[in-house]
Formats: C-alpha cells, sequence, structure tokens
C-alpha cells in the first residue's frame, strides 16, 4: 500500500544484499522490542521494606532500608525529587533530560513524629512513613496525593542472575502509587490515542513504527515519561527520569493504583505539586528546559515534499507560491538532494549550485531547510565516514567493532551522540550546509530507525562510549534522538551565534524541547489522521514539548481536495505549520486542487500569516512559562470537568478556539464553548459559554472562535515574513459587557538583543459596557520599538454608528462600516500610553 518506496526493488536489494554484523535481531511488536518486565509481585517484585536509618541532608532527608538508598529532597517549594539507589550505586542525578541540575536550597521544616518524616516547604509536604518505607505529597490545603501504595510502594524485580546483558542492566524498578477515584491523567507525550490516559498503558521507547502509525501504536518516534493528574480543578505532575524502556500503568491493571517502572537503572522521579496546571507545566520546563525563543520566520507556513528531486522542481515551486500570492516562508529539501544519500552531501547534477538556488529563493523571501539522518555511508572514498573512523566517532559492536546496519545509503555507521567529541565534530559538520545558505536542519530517522530488520533499532547490546562512561543502548535508546537534535542546534548556535537556530526533530526524549521542534512523523492521508492530530498535539503541548505540528495533508498515501482543505484550516493553527508528503503520492501543494479549494486554503495561510504577531506572542510566553501554545481547553478551564474529555478542540492561546471538521462531508459539528463570551469569527455571532452548540461549518468556514475583549494583534496580508514592514498592526476587538486583555511582545525576531531587554511588552486592555468601550494601550516596556507607524483598532460587531469616538480624550470622526458593523479607529503608534474611548451600543 503506501509502503511503495519501500518495497521498491532498489531498497529490496540492499536490505536483501547486507548481513548486519552485530546485534541481537528482534522484530517490532506493540512496544517495539521484547524486554519486558514482570508486570505482577508474583514475578518477583520486592517493595522497599522499613527504613533503618535516616539522616538529613540540604534539601531532605536520606534514608536506607536494606540495599537501598532512597533519597527525597525539595528541590523547589512545590517540586520534590525522589531517588532510589539499589545495591550502594552513587546517587548520581544527572540527565540529558535535566537542564536544571542547582536549584535554590529551598526552606525545608522537617519533624517526625508516630513512625513518619514529614518534610515542609509550605507550599507543600511530603509524609515518609518508615515502615515500611512509603511516600506521600499533600499541599498547603490537605489534598493528599502521589500516595504511595501501601502495599508495593517502590521496588525492583530481582532478576535471575543469567549474566550477561540482564545483569549489566541491574534490577528494573517500580513505583506504586494509589490512583483515587476521580482522579485523571493526562500527558505521556506524543500519543495518538486520544487526550485523556486513565486506565490506559503507555510505553515509552522510541520507535519508526511501520507503515505509519495509527492509534493502536502505543510508543512512536519520541518518549516523555511524564503525567499531568488532575482532579477538582487541581493538578500534580509525575516525571520518571529514566532512559531505559519505561513503562506506566495508569489505573489499567489495577483501577485503584498505577505503576511507573522501568527495565533498569535508578528509579528517580520528580514530583510537581501545583496546584494549578499551570505551575505544573512551568517547574516541569523549568527542570527539563523551555522552548528557546523561534526565529519570526519559523512561525510561517512551510512547504515540503519527499522529495523536491532538483533544483528546478524547487524554484517552479517557490515560483507558484509567490506568483499565487499564497504565504509561504520555508523550502525544504528531503533526501534526494544529497549524492546517494550521504550526509552533509549534494547531489551535483541535481543541484548543480547550491549557494545560488539557496540565494536566489531568499531573494524571494524563501528560507530552505535541508533534512540530515544519523546514518553515515560506509564508504572508504566518503570524508565523512572517515573522519568518524578514524577518530572513533561510531556506535560500537560489544566485541568493539564499528555497528553497521542499512538505512538509505545502503550499510552506514552511526555517530555516537553520547560522547561530546562526537557531537562536536558531526556539529562542526553543519558549516557546509550553512555556507551554502541553509537556514535549518530537519533530524530524521533519529530513534534510530534501521532497514535490518526493517523498521527495526538498534540492538540493546550496542555500545556507547559517552564521556568515558560506556553504556549500553538499552539504557541510553530514548535519548539517540535527543541527543542528534542538541548535536545540531549547539553547532547552529555556535556557527551562526548571532541567529536563532532552526531544528525539526522526529525522535527525543523529556528536554528535546530545548533543541529541537517535533513533527509526528509519517501520519496518512486519512481522515482519521486529521482527527488524531489534534489530542496528540495536545499531549504534547502538556508534555513540555510546545512547538509541534503534523504533516498537513498527511503524509503516506494520496491525499484528496476535500481532505487537504480541511486539514489545512486545522494546520494552519498548529505552532509548526508544514504540509509534507511522500514519494509517489498525489501532490498536495495548495494549488494541486484548483479551485475552490486553492482560494480557501489561500484564505486559512493568510489568516495565519496575518496571526503571527499574536503567534509570536503566546511563543515567548511558552518559552517563559511553559504555557503550552497549543492548549487543552481544560489548561485554561481546570474547574470545568466537561473540558477534560474535550480531545477535538483546542486553545492557541487562551483567546482563540478551534474545533477543526475532521470527517468527510461534515458542515455541521458539536463545540463545546467553554466559560466566557465568544465570537463566531466568520459570522461574529456570540456565544455565552459554557454551553454545547452545533456550528455550521462549510468547507472555508472552520469553526474558529475569539474571547469577547481581547485584542487578536494581526499583521496586513504579506507573502511571507519581511515580505514589507509589518504596518499598520491591526488589533481585532470583539466587545461584549466585560473585560479582556494581551500583552502583545514584540522583538527583532532573531538574534538574542531581546536577552539585553530589547523588546516591547505592551498591556492593550478593552473594557466594555452596555454603552462604553474602553481600549488602553500601555506604555511599552523594553527598548524595541517596532518600526511600524500605525495601530489601527478593528472593532466588530458594533451594531450601530458610536455615539463618539475620543483618543486620549480628543474627540475623532469614527469610521464605521454599516455593512460589516465596524469600527475602525486608526492610532499613530506612539510611544507613550494611549487611551481609546468608544461611546457606541453594543447590544
Ligand atoms: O524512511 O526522508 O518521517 O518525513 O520524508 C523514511 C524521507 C524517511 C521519514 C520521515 C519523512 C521523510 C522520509 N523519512
Amino acid at each position: 500500500m503506501v509502503l511503495a518506496y519501500y518495497s521498491s526493488a532498489a531498497v529490496r536489494s540492499v536490505i536483501e544484499g547486507v548481513r548486519v554484523n552485530a546485534g541481537t535481531q528482534h522484530t517490532i511488536g506493540r512496544e517495539g522490542r521484547r524486554l519486558r518486565v514482570a508486570s505482577t509481585e508474583r514475578e518477583g517484585y520486592r517493595p522497599i521494606g522499613r527504613a533503618e536509618r535516616s539522616e538529613q541532608c540540604d534539601t531532605g532527608v536520606r534514608l536506607q532500608a536494606g540495599t537501598a538508598t532512597v533519597e527525597v529532597a525539595a528541590l523547589a517549594p512545590d517540586l520534590f525529587r525522589v531517588g532510589l539507589f539499589l545495591n550502594g550505586r552513587p546517587l548520581d542525578y544527572t540527565s540529558e533530560a535535566i537542564a536544571k541540575m542547582e536549584w535554590e536550597l529551598t526552606q525545608v521544616q522537617s519533624s517526625s513524629a508516630n513512625g513518619e518524616l514529614s518534610l515542609c516547604t509550605g507550599a507543600a509536604r511530603v509524609r515518609i512513613s518508615l515502615d515500611p518505607l512509603r511516600i506521600r505529597f499533600e499541599d498547603a490545603s490537605g489534598r493528599v496525593f502521589a500516595e504511595d501504595d501501601p502495599e508495593r510502594g517502590m521496588g525492583f524485580f530481582a532478576r535471575p542472575k543469567v549474566g550477561g546483558r540482564e545483569e549489566a542492566l541491574g534490577p528494573a524498578v517500580r513505583l506504586y502509587k494509589r490512583h483515587p477515584a476521580g482522579e485523571r491523567y493526562f500527558g505521556c507525550g506524543e500519543r495518538t490515542g486520544g487526550l485523556e490516559k486513565t486506565a490506559s498503558h503507555q510505553i515509552f521507547w522510541n520507535i519508526d513504527p511501520p507503515g505509519g502509525h495509527n492509534p493502536g501504536h502505543n510508543n512512536l518516534y519520541t518518549s516523555i515519561p511524564f503525567i499531568v493528574a488532575m482532579q477538582d480543578g487541581k493538578a500534580w505532575g509525575l516525571f520518571l527520569a529514566n532512559t531505559y524502556h519505561v513503562e506506566f500503568d495508569l489505573a489499567h491493571e489495577d483501577v485503584d493504583c498505577s505503576w511507573f517502572g522501568a527495565a533498569g537503572g535508578d528509579l528517580i522521579y520528580y514530583v510537581f505539586c501545583g496546584p494549578s496546571i499551570r505551575s505544573v507545566l512551568d517547574r516541569y520546563t523549568e527542570l527539563t528546559g523551555r522552548t528557546p525563543m523561534a526565529p519570526l520566520w519559523a512561525l510561517g507556513y512551510h512547504q515540503s515534499r519527499y522529495s523536491y528531486m532538483d533544483a528546478d522542481e524547487l524554484r517552479s515551486v517557490a515560483h507558484e507560491f509567490r506568483r499565487r500570492r499564497i504565504p509561504c516562508d520555508v523550502l525544504y529539501l528531503d533526501i534526494h538532494y544529497m549524492d546517494g544519500y550521504r550526509v552533509f552531501t549534494w547531489d551535483r547534477e541535481r543541484f548543480p549550485d547550491p549557494p545560488q538556488l539557496i540565494a536566489e529563493l531568499q531573494e524571494q523571501g524563501f528560507h530552505v531547510v535541508t533534512i540530515i539522518d544519523p546514518g553515515v555511508k560506509v564508504d572508504d572514498r566518503y570524508q565523512v565516514y572517515l573522519e568518524g573512523r578514524e577518530q572513533d566517532f561510531f556506535c560500537k559492536t560489544a566485541d568493539g567493532g564499528e555497528y553497521h546496519n542499512v538505512v538509505w545509503p545502503g550499510l552506514c555507521a552511526f555517530p555516537d551522540f553520547t560522547s561530546s567529541a562526537t557531537r562536536a565534530w558531526w556539529g562542526s559538520r553543519h558549516q557546509a550546509p550553512l555556507d551554502d545558505g541553509v537556514a535549518g536542519i530537519w533530524c530524521d530517522m533519529n530513534e534510530p530507525s534501521l532497514f535490518v530488520p526493517f523498521h527495526s533499532t538498534m540492538p540493546d547490546d550496542v555500545v556507547h562510549l559517552g564521556d568515558g562512561d560506556p553504556k549500553l543502548h538499552a539504557q541510553i535508546h530514548n535519548l539517540y534522538g535527543s541527543l542528534m537534535a542538541r548535536a545540531t542546534r549547539e553547532a547552529l548556535q555556535a556557527l551562526c551565534p548571532d541567529r536563532r537556530p532552526f531544528v525539526i526533530s522526529r525522535s527525543g526524549f523529556a528536554g528535546l524541547q530545548r533543541h529541537a521542534l517535533l513533527w509526528t512523523g509519517d501520519n496518512n492521508s486519512w481522515w482519521e489522521h486529521l482527527w488524531m492530530s489534534v489530542p496528540q498535539l495536545q499531549n504534547l503541548g502538556l508534555s513540555g514539548l510546545a512547538w509541534v505540528g503534523a504533516d498537513i495533508g498527511g503524509f503516506f498515501g494520496d491525499t484528496n481536495p476535500e481532505l487537504l482543505t480541511r486539514w489545512m484550516e486545522l494546520g494552519v493553527f498548529q505552532p509548526f505549520c508544514r504540509n509534507h508528503s511522500a514519494l509517489d503520492t498525489r501532490r498536495q501543494e495548495p494549488w494541486a486542487f484548483g479551485e475552490p479549494y486553492e482560494s480557501i486554503m489561500k484564505k486559512m495561510m493568510q489568516l495565519r500569516q496575518r496571526l503571527i504577531p499574536y503567534l509570536y506572542t503566546v511563543f515567548e510566553e511558552c518559552h517563559r512559562t511553559g504555557a503550552p501554545i497549543l492548549r487543552p481547553l481544560f489548561f485554561e478551564n481546570p474547574d470545568d470537568e466537561t473540558t477534560y474529555a474535550v480531545e477535538d478542540e483546542f486553545l492557541l492561546g487562551s483567546a482563540l478556539l478551534i474545533a477543526p471538521i475532521t470527517r468527510h462531508g461534515d458542515e455541521y459539528r458539536h463545540v463545546y464553548v467553554p466559560e466566557g463570551t465568544w465570537f463566531h469569527l466568520w459570522s461574529g455571532k456570540q456565544i455565552e459559554g459554557p454551553s454545547h452548540i452545533l456550528a455550521e461549518a462549510p468547507l472555508g468556514e472552520p469553526p474558529i472562535y475569539v474571547r469577547a475583549n481581547t485584542p487578536i494583534p494581526l499583521w496586513p496580508e504579506m507573502s511571507h515574513v519581511g515580505e514589507r514592514p509589518a504596518d499598520p498592526l491591526t488589533l481585532l476587538i470583539f466587545p461584549a459587557a466585560g473585560q479582556g486583555e494581551l500583552t502583545l511582545y514584540e522583538d527583532a525576531g532573531d538574534g538574542y538583543d531581546y536577552q539585553q531587554g530589547f523588546y516591547s511588552r505592551r498591556r492593550i486592555t478593552c473594557e466594555t459596557s452596555v454603552d462604553q468601550i474602553i481600549v488602553r494601550l500601555d506604555e511599552r516596556k523594553g527598548s524595541f520599538v517596532p518600526e511600524r507607524k500605525e495601530v489601527h483598532l478593528e472593532i466588530r460587531e458594533v451594531p450601530a454608528p458610536p455615539e463618539s469616538v475620543h483618543v486620549n480624550g480628543q474627540q475623532i470622526v469614527p469610521e464605521y462600516d454599516d455593512g460589516r458593523r465596524t469600527l475602525i479607529v486608526r492610532l499613530p503608534e506612539v510611544g507613550a500610553g494611549t487611551g481609546v474611548n468608544v461611546r457606541a451600543g453594543i447590544s
């Protein structure tokens, strides 16, 4: 079927012609790997028993129970860390996932009574009962959460002493927590199976699922062993910092209990006490790192295809965009730009003069991104391979040889990204593409995905030398993708210190957000996958990965005009907005199907382009606080439990509600509108939430609602970022009794001057009563002054011409459009605060 290109004779002959030189072969099952851990205590689970000794340490307490050391520490008033170390292992918390190791000392009050120790930070408390050693948490309101199961608590699986790999991995570890009735789980990263995770089993092991993923696949390319638990509007979170094969059983085997386990390593987990969902995400992203600011151009529309085959094809795609004035900022080159799939090379027949081509495209406002895979062709005449081999930069077999497997180029070696020298070398290789004018790097196949057996990954016993601390692949598998992205980002940063790196990755682990944005890999051009992407993107946002997107139009298989158009209606609201499709599938550039589809897609893409100042403001909030860009309704409405089940709608920031159409032929859909007053974007119809409505949504008018009184900043129409100065800035406002606000963030759009105060933050408020609308633009904070001369207020749904309009106390002649019920107020982009007072009836 859709995998036609995999079974092409050429690829088959490569695969069949090669004997892989190492490793245990295994096929990909549902969880992608065999080494599963026994699932019940009958199979050898040993809970930790009595704590015999305890001693205070800096931020907490260290306890000894048999051969286990358990440490509980408060890293912040609402963040605790628990570590279980067996058999005298060192208390080592360093992890590739963790961005912040050093925390200011938190004031902790410890006390003990009735066989129980307690550490209190004021905001939260951890209680540790000593016999047996069990842990539970409490917040200032007395809410108890993340409570150890009394019987099972923390513990491990004693393995039969068989020697070899299993023993090297050490015992599997596990943590059992009570699941109180009514507690609901979310998060878990890139999941296709809907929004809520209660009563599910979750596997964390990066794979490239064969044939494109579907809801039956659990683990995909990226693993984020993190949950957010919600109950009665309050949240807490748990992150298991373990890079081995990890599983969560979330009230699935046992409705009263959840477990969090790893196939080996230390059991280290972090508890985020909330109680707000915002504060859980804030701390989680403080711990694992925040999304760096994007270059502004990267918020535009991206066009990709596997592959634009040569320079002329890329030129003509670029030309079509500009000729039709369809906005586009970025074009992609997939694997065919390379010479025989050798990374960091060009096929000189297809692309005779890359710098010239890219310069030409830059002239027209395009950025060009090229794909890089980790597999390096084993080829004695290929410089990259020779360097890597000479300097020992590749992953090793158990007996010390170079580990080889097949990917696109044929037999390949794989950089050992666990070693800093390898990362630096790999990074330095990016000088060439940057010199050619490439604007960003696309890291693919970095699970890593291998062809022998088809769609497998590295065997457990491949050796990574690291920086003097060798590891088996089984111990670091989930990190390979993140480490490749890290090498790439660090290189772009070092080689172009004044630019914000643009890196896109398919695979990663918790913390990937520091290095790259993520796209969700190979979906299909199916309605089901359009639907699936809606909760999937929300799951990612709830797991710290906020800059995300699914391939618009679907990757595998042929799209069709209605599907592509509906997908675009959703896709333009993805934090990362890219249309991509596979080899030998029908073309799906926005003009592929003619009218009316082209015009509708163009209208949606123009809306995205106009929304960039809003998107950038929301992006900066994410960068600063970890709040998802594309967020579930319950992120803003945690007290309304109806929202917990709303998985086919989302909020972009807090002011736009999007309810995409995801089924063929549908022109109506149910929409749950959360609390507040909202306006239907196309008709201006006012809706009071919370309510269930039937939205009319013909092709070209997807259900989009704007929160009343929140000013939405919009650019004028442009074909790409920087086409001309974005002047004027429009503030779109739908007034309704009440008030709203937005703090507009702007900066130079690239570089790092914003860190020295070269940004602008401007609070804009709107207060509406029955006969008056007052808009205030506060003074700008920060030293950045946008180039534009004017700000326009576009006040919609004003039923009659206003009685009067005052700007800073001066009456002006209103510009009112009867037909559109719209009032326009033109203001100079002045430095000081501006007040606009409109006397108009709004009902
Ligand atoms: O084995 O580079 O997910 O986006 O177009 C397939 C070719 C390799 C998988 C990526 C897809 C990309 C494709 N790649």
